[in-house]
């Protein structure tokens, strides 16, 4: 029986996602079928579609050449020569970004990332509001897009398979897109972007009821129960648990559905850059402002700060939040 609050619930009774998007419809190919019909969507988009829909990613490639790369490297050279207030770093087996002047440990440590330096790097900038890029994720939510935070990766992020609304909160959940971008050819011993096809639409395990988040408050029993689970469901539901990996060139974009098991494979080589930039997308109509935090220099020690933005930065066909802890 459907009741109201039942209806309005993030998760159905078997646990899949409730979802709006025209893609997660049963009835998603035949509705994209009509669009090429009709004219609106080339055959080539359709196919790339198609694949989203039933896979939970599409890969594309946009121009990307070794001058725009090479600028990005100089930004990034730039930031860990400055390293500014404002701008924050993340560290692995570290619960969340501080800022770089607080930064001690070593430079260009394996793992670490710099999450929304599109406010620091105009070619970082440059992605986050490619127009290419914005054309594909818009058909995909069928309606403006917005672009709301960034990462980038020197190397790879050895991260475990995860679902992006484990940690990034859209509302609704399901208007949830994000694409990886390929700074320069990936090696497969460099870490590559790994994933699970097919993953997007399995139902979810639920930390807490009637949630998709992994929560600080999840516990460790409860994540090993997890892992079971999923390896069972991964078995049972794709007949496989080993995941494919992302090995490409320079410009290689792989946009994935926010269902996704994603993650990044063992570095088997510590030698190797995996240099990628990361960009999260929304709905312009449902995502308006967000809140990072990071730690601050307080005295001797540190404290977190909070801040908010609602700033929108644009270029032709594409628009986007910006930095968030950006001090202009
Ligand atoms: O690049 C990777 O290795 C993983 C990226 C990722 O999981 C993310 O940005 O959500």
């Amino acid at each position: 029986m459907v009741t109201e609050s039942n209806h309005r619930s993030t998760l159905d009774e078997s646990g899949h996602l409730r979802s709006d998007l025209w893609l997660d419809q049963p009835d998603a190919h035949a509705r994209i079928d009509t669009r090429v019909e009709a004219g609106v969507v080339s055959a080539d988009n359709a196919t790339l579609l198609h694949k989203f829909v039933d896979h939970g990613y599409l890969a594309m490639h946009i121009d990307l050449d070794e001058t725009a790369t090479g600028a990005f490297d100089d930004q990034i050279g730039h930031l860990w020569r400055e390293r500014p207030a404002d701008q924050p770093i993340s560290l692995p087996g570290r619960s969340g970004p501080q800022s770089f002047a607080i930064y001690e440990g070593p430079e260009r440590p394996i793992g670490y990332r710099l999450p929304d330096v599109h406010g620091f790097s105009p070619n970082a900038m440059a992605l986050y509001l490619h127009a290419g890029i914005f054309r594909m994720v818009e058909l995909i939510f069928d309606q403006p897009a917005i672009a709301f935070q960034s990462l980038y990766f020197e190397y790879g992020s050895a991260q475990a398979l995860h679902r992006d609304p484990w940690y990034v909160i859209t509302k609704p959940v399901p208007h949830l897109v994000a694409a990886w971008i390929a700074l320069e050819d990936i090696t497969p011993d460099s870490g590559p972007l790994i994933y699970m096809p097919g993953s997007h639409r399995l139902p979810w395990f639920q930390f807490e009821e009637d949630s998709v988040e992994l929560t600080p408050k999840a516990t460790a029993a409860q994540r090993e129960e997890y892992r079971h689970w999923n390896q069972e469901m991964l078995r049972e539901r794709l007949g496989r648990v080993y995941p494919e990996r992302f090995t490409c060139r320079r410009g290689d974009v792989f946009i994935w559905h926010g269902g996704l098991q994603h993650g990044g494979a063992e570095i088997t080589n510590p030698d190797k850059t995996r240099k990628s930039f990361v960009v999260h997308y929304s709905t312009a109509a449902t995502y308006r402002q967000r809140t990072a935090s990071m730690a601050v220099r307080d005295g001797d020690g540190s404290r977190p700060v909070k801040r908010t933005t609602a700033a929108i930065v644009d270029a032709p066909g594409a628009r986007g939040l910006d930095a968030p802890m950006k001090q202009h």
